[in-house]
């Protein structure tokens, strides 16, 4: 299981997002360990000051191997400028959440994500828990 650290501005989803994806696994792994407890860092909020994403290298420090951009799929706003992604040496990935609130396709999220240089985006709803097998597979595999 790949270390992976989330960032998402303020009530993107992160603490739901979180405790959805460990039960998930336990359900779907049918394990006893939660494997994602060690390998899951949910960065607070107060790490978003200005200077966050020039000071903070995770990769080297933590040993985690994919950032996670939290974009909520109903969030006209972002804090992920373009190109983000190449700022980490560690894969980084999108992951729409709350995508139960919108009932037309989350276009602006997908685009957000893609213009910060996601390599992956997945959807995901820790209400309606959709999307979360997809990303303990992707978490699983070597690549
Ligand atoms: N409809 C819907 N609401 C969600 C979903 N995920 C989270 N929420 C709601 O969004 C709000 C914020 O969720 P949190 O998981 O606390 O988000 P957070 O990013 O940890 O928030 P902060 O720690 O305050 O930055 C809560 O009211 C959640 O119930 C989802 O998939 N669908
Ligand atoms: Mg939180």
């Amino acid at each position: 299981m790949k270390k992976m650290m989330l960032i998402g501005t303020r009530a993107s989803g992160k603490a739901s997002f979180a405790q959805t994806i460990k039960s998930e696994e336990l359900a779907y792994k049918q394990t006893q360990n939660l494997l994602l407890d060690e390998k899951l860092i949910v960065t607070p909020n107060d790490y978003f000051d200005k200077d966050f994403f020039i000071n903070y290298t995770p990769t080297q420090s933590d040993g985690v191997e994919v950032v996670a951009l939290l974009q909520a799929a109903n969030d006209p706003d972002t804090m992920f400028q373009p190109l983000l992604a190449t700022m980490f040496s560690a894969e980084v990935i999108g992951i729409i959440t709350k995508i139960d609130l919108l009932e037309k396709d989350s276009k602006r999220a997908e685009q957000i994500l893609e213009f910060a240089g996601c390599s992956k985006i997945f959807h995901t709803s820790s209400i309606e828990k959709q999307g979360f097998r997809e990303i303990i597979d992707y978490l699983s595999t070597e690549h």
